[in-house]
């Protein structure tokens, strides 16, 4: 049995991915937009449109001061985000591809004003108080940014405390700055959540966290968790791996709602990838690493102030100043470390950076996972938006074309083509707390969810449509479990037509 009753056979299974979704919902929004008058339903109909076309929209959040610039520049290989202080720390900046490199300022009474960038950095002042600014919408001519849009948020004000009541709260999306961050990542097709380190789970925080998802299309196929700063958490010359049994423990408790916890050193990662270390600092670091012995070097090493005062190395003290906040003590460590095996070229002490950094683990899942299957959440979140419009109680004019695109929508969601989507809306409902699965299913769906190109074995895929239908038939489920259950099921017998074939 399948969804809309609808022999598996009738449909190419294992179809490549998202193939033709995108032109397919496209000519949908053409259809109705052909017929709308002027109004809001026009407006929504002809936004899910252009969205459909624009690359995806990753988004950066977390809390206060977690590295989210600095990640969102590493991400760009640019120095551009505003870091640390300043009015551009506090608004919702998106980076998105443009030739004519430019800030513009949205307020939220709708008007916009151009801002030229300071050197191809963020400007120092945006030209009105952050209170009036909805966002800042950046171009750059980035090769990034021609597959995806990166989003930069303010930071969530996250308390640690079990206290909290509600999610919202919990998260500090209370505030102006808040809310805005929580608005984008509702827009987001994407995230990137740095996660605060937690000592001991913290169940409250993290199931904050998958409230942030409720009305999204986010899921674990498109979420992905940072542990971050992690030379902050561990003071040995590889945290990243010192991290990974903590990160572990987090991915295990946030299964279902993000792919993977990675632990990360931004910092490194920014300055490896954005090109502001240069041959004059690969020097400076030789010169440290000229201090060979091993007290002097962890006197030298033991607090940045340490390293600022002492009379061991003849570098002055601006220059010092620079190292440190490019690398941080761990990174000069890894610098001296990369220098006493051979390396002398700014090239070199990079790549060794880069590699301590853990940024290729979270470079491959935005660029490679994310950006790969950009079609599918594209597709999902036009689908749910149009689905939203069809709905539209504002607009009276519009109302029967509005409504008419429910039959088509239903269509297409019950086309055999389109059922990856509809196993990324299982994941979107685990994801945000809205099924709870048995341990085995919730492997299922985040096994369809992550890995679209494994066909199991004949004799799995009917074992695995059984546990499905099972659990589906059991009479406690409620409806939203029940249609998770089919839609499993049916993926289950798809991918075992597709092994006899
Ligand atoms: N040691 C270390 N410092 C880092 C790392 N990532 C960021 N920082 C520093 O932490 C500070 C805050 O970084 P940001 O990138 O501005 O953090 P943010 O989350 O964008 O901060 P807000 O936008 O103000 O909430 C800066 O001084 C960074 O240099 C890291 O991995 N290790
Ligand atoms: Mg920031």
């Amino acid at each position: 049995m399948t969804d809309g009753g609808r022999a598996p056979t009738e449909t190419p299974t294992d179809a490549p991915v998202g193939e033709g979704l995108v032109a397919r919902v496209t000519r949908l929004c053409d259809d109705a937009l052909a017929r709308l008058s002027p109004g809001p339903g026009r407006q929504m109909v002809a936004a899910v449109r252009d969205r459909l076309t624009a690359p995806l929209t990753v988004t950066v959040a977390g809390g206060v001061s977690s590295g989210k610039s600095t990640l969102v520049n590493a991400l760009l290989g640019q120095r551009i985000a505003a870091v640390d202080a300043g009015e551009c720390t506090r608004v919702v900046t998106e980076f998105r591809f443009g030739a004519y490199e430019r800030a513009e300022v949205i307020g939220v009474d709708g008007t916009t004003s151009v801002v030229a960038l300071d050197r191809g950095r963020m400007p120092e002042h945006l030209g009105r108080p952050v209170e009036q600014i909805d966002r800042v919408v950046v171009s750059l001519s980035n090769a990034l940014l021609r597959e995806l849009a990166v989003v930069d948020t303010p930071g969530l004000n996250t308390v640690t405390e079990a206290n909290a009541a509600t999610s919202a709260r919990f998260l500090g999306v209370t505030d102006r700055e808040g809310a805005q961050t929580a608005a984008a990542v509702g827009r987001a097709e994407a995230l990137v959540f740095l996660l605060p380190v937690l000592r001991k789970a913290d169940a409250d925080v993290l199931r904050g966290f998958a409230g942030l998802l409720g009305g999204t299309t986010l899921s674990s196929a498109s979420s992905v968790a940072v542990l971050s700063k992690a030379d902050r958490l561990d003071r040995s010359m590889d945290p990243v791996a010192a991290a990974r049994p903590i990160a572990a423990r987090m991915a295990g408790e946030l299964r279902g709602v993000v792919s993977d916890v990675v632990p990360v050193v931004g910092l490194l990662a920014e300055t490896a990838r954005a090109a502001v270390f240069t041959e004059a600092d690969a020097r400076a670091l030789v010169a440290v690493a000229a201090v060979t012995d091993p007290f002097d070097r962890e006197d030298m090493f033991l607090s940045p102030e340490d390293f600022l005062r002492t009379d061991l190395i003849g570098i002055d003290p601006g220059h010092r100043r620079h190292l440190l906040g490019m690398l941080d003590l761990f990174g000069l460590q890894v610098g001296v470390a990369a220098v006493d095996a051979g390396a002398r070229s700014a090239g070199a002490l990079l790549k060794a950076f880069e590699q301590r950094s853990g940024f290729e683990a979270l470079r491959t899942a935005v660029i490679g996972r994310f950006a790969g299957r950009a079609e599918v959440f594209k597709t999902q979140a036009a689908l749910a938006d149009l689905r939203r419009a069809s709905y539209l109680q504002t607009d009276a004019d519009n109302a029967m074309v509005l409504r008419d695109l429910r039959g088509p929508l239903e269509r297409l969601e019950l086309d055999g083509s389109m059922h990856q989507l509809r196993v990324l809306q299982v994941a979107t409902s685990v994801a945000s707390g809205g099924v709870h699965l048995p341990p085995a299913l919730l492997d299922d769906v985040l096994a369809f969810g992550t890995d679209t190109a494994a066909t199991p074995a004949r004799v799995d895929a009917a074992a695995g449509a059984a546990r499905w239908a099972a659990w589906g038939q059991d009479p406690r489920r409620s409806p939203d479990e029940t249609r998770c259950a089919r839609v499993m099921q049916t993926a289950y017998e798809l991918r075992w037509e597709g092994a006899r074939a």
